[in-house]
């Protein structure tokens, strides 16, 4: 899998899942994205359960990182990711600010692309400090560099491990050995 933290034509997304059947839904919104022209699943993290961080109290998540291939530019492939959040029961209306949700989809870094726009920003502005991003990012791209802060997953993760965020990951195994 080497070249993967190196090629324009490689995005990462980030799921979450904390309400409904989290796990099958994780894994039909893996296998929905895969299905559009366009773009390619080419890697897969585990499945990571772990606590929730802000909103209102609400139950653990599972979360996870895919890293597809695609022709796609970042607001196209942002768009098929809202719709199939949609298709997987997402409800933004009636839901608090980072309150539980059925399927989350992030895009996280498409290629070396720095955006600063309305509707969407790349990198991800905070994936360097979350634990839920870096555990499952890890294990599919260690040596990712952020190209807003300019440095690799692997050392985001150190600080992150120096500071107990991971302690309480659970990995569930992978998204086919559901
Ligand atoms: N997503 C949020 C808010 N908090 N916490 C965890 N553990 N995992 C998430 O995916 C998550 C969260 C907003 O999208
Ligand atoms: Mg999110
Ligand atoms: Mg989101």
């Amino acid at each position: 899998m080497s070249g993967l933290a190196d090629d324009p034509g490689i995005a990462f997304i980030g799921i979450g899942s904390n309400s409904g059947e989290p796990l099958n839904q994780i894994r039909s919104g893996v296998n929905s994205l895969d299905r559009i022209d366009g773009i390619d699943v080419i890697a897969r993290s585990s499945l990571w359960s772990n606590p929730p961080v802000g909103g209102p109290p609400q139950p653990d998540f599972v979360n996870s990182v895919i890293a597809v291939r695609t022709t796609m530019e970042p607001q196209e492939l942002l768009e098929c990711m809202l719709r199939v959040e949609l298709e997987h029961g997402r409800d933004r209306q009636n839901s608090p600010p980072n309150g539980p949700r059925t399927l989350d989809l992030d895009l996280l870094v498409h290629g070396s692309r720095i955006i600063e726009g309305p509707s969407l920003t790349l990198p991800h502005p905070r994936m360097h400090q979350r634990a839920f991003v870096l555990v499952p990012l890890e294990e599919i791209a260690p040596d990712l560099v952020n190209p807003r802060t300019g440095l690799s997953v692997q050392s985001h993760i150190r600080e992150i491990r120096d500071e107990g965020l991971a302690d309480q990951f659970l990995n569930l195994g992978g998204m086919t050995d559901l």
